[in-house]
């Protein structure tokens, strides 16, 4: 996999010719990004569509805030979020990523037409999901992940960032393959924000190439994070701009990842982004 030409190919989902852009439908009414606009179904619904059309190549949907100190939703109430969003875009012709760290969501959202499993716990959530996922036969997301949003940042704690996350993603890997699931259908994540200080994002950004050492593409989900704010704020001590007018530091992010070969990048506004990796995909092929 060289740098610029395959970013690797993710069995069972379409090969695009480009880093693809997974658009964000988060069905809660809390996420820190879209503020529970979409907490229905139908708009929900509505709101991926959109995605696509403006540029999406997937949405990925979810039903559980991971925001730094959030708590965990009820099992019951995640499957009432996502299941009916994703038979809804799955019906239509989406290709549907499912966001979610427990299996029973997974296995629901899968027989609802979800095409991948995204698990920012990279399996380490629940027992049940690596069998779930390896029985589906369907892509996996492996991301970077110490433990749940209500105390990760207190797990924040590196010697060499860059080198520790890769060491632990390719732990989780072995784990996974070990468990059933085939190698040719993992993706790798190196969890931006989750257990991380704006520097540790920055360095993961500034080496990714080094996570591509591992094999498998690269997804990178980057959006509207607080690293993105640190960087924009004036200085130390000001106060970063909120979470939705950081879209275009954002679509900056995506152009880096897409010229660094990442597979995906994860994002909540799609249009920026879809010029950016169309503009990186332009510039490689004129190397
Ligand atoms: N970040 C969030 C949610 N899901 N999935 C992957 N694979 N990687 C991530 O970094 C990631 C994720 C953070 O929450 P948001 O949807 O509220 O931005």
């Amino acid at each position: 996999m060289n740098r610029g030409t395959g970013r690797g190919r993710v069995q069972g989902l379409p090969d695009w010719d480009r880093c693809a852009v997974m658009g964000v439908v988060n069905v809660t009414p809390d996420s820190f990004s879209d503020g529970g606009r979409w907490f229905d179904t139908t708009a929900a619904i509505k709101r991926g569509l959109d995605l696509i059309a403006e540029g999406a190549d997937l949405v990925d949907v979810g039903g559980e805030s991971t925001r730094p100190g959030a708590s965990r939703v009820d099992a019951d109430e995640e499957l009432r979020r996502v299941v009916p969003v994703v038979r809804g875009l799955a019906a239509e012709g989406v290709t549907v990523s499912v966001d979610t760290m427990r299996a029973n969501v997974a296995e629901q959202a899968v027989a609802a037409g979800a095409a991948l499993v995204n698990d920012v716990s990279g399996g380490l959530a629940d027992p049940a999901m690596i069998p779930v996922v390896a029985e589906a036969s369907v892509p996996f997301v492996v991301m970077h992940w110490r433990g749940f949003s209500a105390d990760m940042n207190s797990r924040a704690v590196y010697t060499d960032v860059v080198a520790e996350v890769t060491a632990e993603i390719r732990t989780r890997m072995d784990a996974v393959i070990a468990g059933g699931v085939a190698p040719e259908r993992l993706v790798i994540d190196p969890g931006l924000g989750f257990a991380k200080q704006a520097e540790h994002d920055l360095a993961l950004v500034a080496h990714l190439a080094e996570l591509r050492t591992l094999g498998s593409p690269v997804l990178v989900a980057a959006s509207r994070k607080r690293f993105l704010g640190r960087v924009l704020a004036a200085d130390a001590s000001a106060t970063p701009p909120p979470a939705r007018e950081r879209d275009a530091a954002t679509a900056a992010v995506s152009a880096i990842a897409a010229h660094e070969g990442a597979w995906a990048v994860r994002v909540h506004e799609v249009r920026a982004t879809a010029d950016a990796v169309r503009v990186a995909r332009a510039v490689e092929g004129a190397r």
